[in-house]
């Protein structure tokens, strides 16, 4: 029997049972990249997944802000009722796609397929990896990116609270993975660098987590006008705040608290961890700077794309 990931009835002796076929094991390739291995099965689930017109996306590199942008965009969609937002945890309002624990949780395309339109759909699947038939249904999609040592920063303490992923290692060796792309979902670069360069002619609306932090309410304006709708500076006024960092640490519908400590152990470290700009200064060593400075240079020549620090 599959079990909802949110509330008592998912801490139940099965997932107790099954824990050790997925926890802390390996990425595992799929197509070349790596993939969180207990979601890397049936991948026919995904390339045969049903996309409805009205969908949107919420597509993201991890630890980028999507958690941020899913919350966003859902009160956007309830026009401003932030208690509508409060109906459900993220994960169930905003399923992920490629999400998936055999026997424990339900695949979030299945998920997807029960939920009324218009469903938002959270992804971190790069391009190769993307159902064709989000394109072929010109479906919005909301492309979120953050400056990679921040990224690297925040996935290497969900790496270490997260029990479905590999044990991340020291500090030490861990920008080194991150700049050879042996992470989850692969490449950061490439990520990156494929939805920049569609964004032209596809339905993408590119935002980046650094702008957001620096005036979230021209940036949720940004989001209002994607979507088509034309909201008063009221609702904005509220979806901002609803929004703010400190108000989604403290939600439960935002925070992840309501995912069992065996898959996200935040005594480890929080999901919402600081939900800042720079916090790369306090862990990157000057050798490991310079490195990643290099890579970053490589992966950026030849595009106008560019990152704030
Ligand atoms: S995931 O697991 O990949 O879906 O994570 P994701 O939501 O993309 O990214 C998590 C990071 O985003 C930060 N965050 C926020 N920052 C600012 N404001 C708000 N409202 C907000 N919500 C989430 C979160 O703290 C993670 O970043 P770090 O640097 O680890 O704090």
């Amino acid at each position: 029997m599959l079990v909802p990931l949110y509330g008592q009835e998912y801490r139940s002796r099965k997932k107790m049972d099954s824990q050790s076929e997925w926890q802390r094991k390996d990425w595992v390739k799929v197509r070349g990249v790596p993939m969180i291995c207990s979601c890397s099965s049936n991948w026919e689930r995904i390339d045969n997944f049903q996309a409805r017109e009205e969908d949107i996306i919420i597509a993201t590199y991890p630890k980028s802000g999507t958690t941020w942008m899913s919350e966003i965009v859902d009160v956007i969609l309830n026009d401003g009722d932030t208690e509508k937002s409060k109906r459900d945890a993220i994960f169930n309002k905003i399923p992920m796609l490629e999400f998936w624990v055999p026997g424990v949780v339900p695949p979030g395309c299945q998920v997807l397929d029960s939920l009324p339109s218009p469903r938002v759909v959270k992804t971190h699947l790069p391009v190769s990896l993307f159902p064709k038939a989000f394109w072929e249904k010109n479906c919005k999609i909301i492309y979120v990116a953050r400056n990679p040592k921040d990224v690297a920063v925040s996935f290497y303490h969900f790496d270490k609270m997260n029990q479905l992923h590999p044990e991340p290692g020291p500090w030490e060796g861990y920008v080194d993975k991150f700049i050879q792309g042996n992470m989850g979902f692969g490449s950061w670069g490439t990520h990156v660098k494929e939805f920049w360069a569609l964004k032209q002619e596809r339905n993408i609306l590119y935002m980046f987590y650094e702008d957001m932090l620096e005036d979230p309410k021209r940036e949720i304006r940004k989001v209002m006008r994607f979507l088509g709708k034309d909201l008063s500076d009221d609702v904005l006024e509220k979806t901002c705040l609803h929004t703010s960092f400190k108000a989604m640490k403290e939600n439960p519908v935002t925070n992840y608290t309501a995912i069992d400590s065996s898959i996200m152990n935040q005594s480890v470290s929080p999901f919402m961890r600081k939900g800042i700009c720079g916090d790369w200064k306090n862990h990157f060593t000057v050798a490991q700077n310079e490195r990643f400075d290099e890579y970053y240079q490589k992966e950026m020549s030849g595009t106008d794309l560019s990152f704030r620090f």
